[in-house]
Order: C-alpha cells, then structure tokens, then sequence
C-alpha cells in the first residue's frame, strides 16, 4: 500500500462552497474512487496560500489513471472549476508531493 500527495489550488473565497460540495459528494463519485482503489482520502486546505494537500492511499495494482476518462469523474471537474484552478479541460491542477519523512 502506497501513501500519495499532491497539491491543488483553490480559488480565492471558495473554502465554505469547497467544503460544502465534499460534504455532499456524490455517492457515484465516492464508489468510483474506492473502485480505482482509493482509501483513506483527505484533503487538506492552507488559508495562506489556498493550496489544497491531498492525501490518499493506494494498493499498488490500483486503476486511478482510468479515472480522467470516467463520466462522472469529467462531471465533477466540470463542477468544480469555478471553485478551484483547473487546465483547459477542467482537471485540477495537481502538483505531486515528494514524500520526506514518515513516522509508523
Ligand atoms: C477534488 C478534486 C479531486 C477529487 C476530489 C474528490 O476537489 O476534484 O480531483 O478527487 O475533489
């Protein structure tokens, strides 16, 4: 089991709207992540900088690169854009994170 980070960007004045549609994710959503082998999934937000940390953990025969190419996944980065800093199809832009310490 793998544990990943990276980093997103919120948009300005967006944490309570971000907080609020996470609060309310989308069941459909939810099963297509724990599919691709997701667990343990947080999301953490700097109020300084209004980067967003992801971190989740993942076996090592996970499916989180069919996930770019699944209906509802191209749903919910429609949906978010207007609330986080996204490429030109509406993915966030994701920043992966160098691990450099951990503690069992
Ligand atoms: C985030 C972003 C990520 C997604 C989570 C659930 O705001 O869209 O891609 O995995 O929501």
């Amino acid at each position: 089991m793998d544990t990943i980070a990276f980093r997103m960007t919120l948009k300005p004045g967006m944490r309570d709207e971000y907080r609020r549609r996470h609060d309310a994710l989308w069941p459909e959503l939810a099963d297509a992540l724990r599919d691709a082998g997701i667990h343990d999934y947080s999301i953490f937000l700097d109020e300084t900088s209004n980067h967003l940390f992801a971190v989740l953990k993942r076996p090592a025969d996970h499916r989180m690169d069919a996930l770019p190419h699944l209906p509802v996944m191209r749903r919910w980065w429609d949906y978010m854009a207007e609330l986080m800093e996204t490429e030109a199809d509406h993915a966030p832009v994701v920043t992966p994170l160098t691990p450099v310490f951990h503690l069992e």
